[in-house]
């Protein structure tokens, strides 16, 4: 067996994915919630290094001072004590109902003062826990009704927004920077910043684009019916990718959260590969939800499974750089890539097309275990 290269892949949860407690839209809660002391101790126990949350998972709205710093300080014993890091930290405002018509893209200017103040409140905690990264997922900023707004408006209101929270950042001296995690819609009929493009274009316009990055989700980019790994290589190419949130989803569906592997094997393969290929140094993180049927004792089983399933693939993607005949077609391909020796025009026979066939198959054996 060749040797693993596991020793510096970070494997990080989002607190609120293992305090999940099963409800969704038809039905209550199946699983009682679990404490996010608990959260962070139990996911150090088993195989995270990092975890990201919303400072509300661990600082209900509307706590004292006096209780949001006595959870910090006990967070940061349980971060002492297991060594766990928090690598991420973001808001989770989009459940509460005075944003319902979106935080920084509400009608209401109230309500968008609000929606900074709520986030800038996030990022003191995120400060007060080491968090390198502040990462926004707009889940109220969208619409229904798009008589009700422009869309250009709404993107402008985000712009300003952004600049805001940047200053703030700036101004408090915090090592931080901000992301943007794109989804295409859910909870909103539509939400504005939809995908990796719509990320990268709008960041573009901000202020400091430098400081701004993105955090693709797995399950997003399958939403909208697109391809995971070529969204990630957007990200990746402009030097943009912040964060990963890996999970499973069947295409153009509700968002379902499954557990990483739990679907999607091939497109699950191809976001690892290039991750893994690419060298990107950032935390592996899971962003899904323990099965509704699942107790709360199989909440670890969960969390093991996901790390699990990357590890597999990690392997597979190994056992692909490894394979002979991949190797041989690979090589094949690179040649076809040199410049041309004279203008002869491109053969058209079938051999190259072959290639891709005899390629796609190995692929299959080999996450199949055939080969
Ligand atoms: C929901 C999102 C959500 C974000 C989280 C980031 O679809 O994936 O879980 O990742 O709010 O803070
Ligand atoms: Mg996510």
């Amino acid at each position: 067996m060749p040797k693993r290269e596991t020793a510096t892949r970070v494997y990080s949860f989002g607190l609120w994915t293992v305090m999940n407690r099963g409800a969704d839209p038809f039905g209550a809660a199946t699983r009682a919630a679990l404490d996010p002391l608990e959260a962070i101790s139990g996911l150090a126990a088993h195989g995270a290094a990092a975890f990201e949350l919303h400072a509300e998972d661990l600082i209900p709205p509307g706590s004292s001072t006096v209780e949001r710093d006595r959870l910090i300080a006990e967070a940061r014993r349980r971060m002492t004590d297991t060594g766990i890091v928090c690598d991420a930290c973001g808001s989770s405002m989009f459940t509460e109902p005075v944003f319902k018509d979106g935080g920084m893209v509400s009608n209401e200017a109230r309500v968008r003062r609000m929606a900074l103040a709520r986030y800038e409140a996030a990022i003191d905690v995120g400060h007060l826990l080491d968090a390198p990264l502040f990462n926004i997922w707009g889940g109220r900023d969208g619409a229904e009704v798009d008589a009700s707004r422009s869309p250009v408006d709404a993107l402008k209101r985000l712009r300003d927004g952004f600049n805001e929270l940047d200053a703030y950042i700036t101004r408090q001296r915090y090592p931080m920077r901000l992301s943007i995690e794109p989804k295409p819609n859910e909870p909103r009929g539509d939400l504005y910043i939809s995908t990796a493009g719509h990320a990268l274009g709008f960041i573009a316009t901000l202020e400091h684009p430098e400081h701004v990055g993105v955090v693709l989700e797995f399950a997003h980019a399958a939403m909208a019916g697109l391809n995971p790994a070529h969204e990630v290589a957007h990200a990746l190419y402009a030097g943009k990718l912040d964060g990963i949130h890996l999970n499973a989803q069947r295409p153009l569906r509700f968002d379902q959260d499954l557990r990483f592997g739990g679907a999607n094997l091939k497109d699950s393969f191809f976001v690892v590969k290039l991750l893994e290929e690419e060298r990107w140094p950032g935390p592996r993180t899971f962003d899904a939800h323990p099965y509704r049927t699942t107790d709360e004792e199989g909440i670890w089983g969960f969390v093991e499974g996901c790390i699990r399933a990357y590890e597999i693939l990690a392997e597979k993607v190994r056992q692909f750089h490894e394979d002979a005949e991949v190797q041989q077609l690979l090589a094949e391909i690179k040649r076809w890539a040199a410049p041309p020796q004279s203008d002869e025009r491109p053969a058209t026979g079938p051999g190259r097309i072959f290639a891709y066939e005899r390629l796609d198959h190995l692929v299959f054996e080999i996450l199949m275990g055939t080969r």
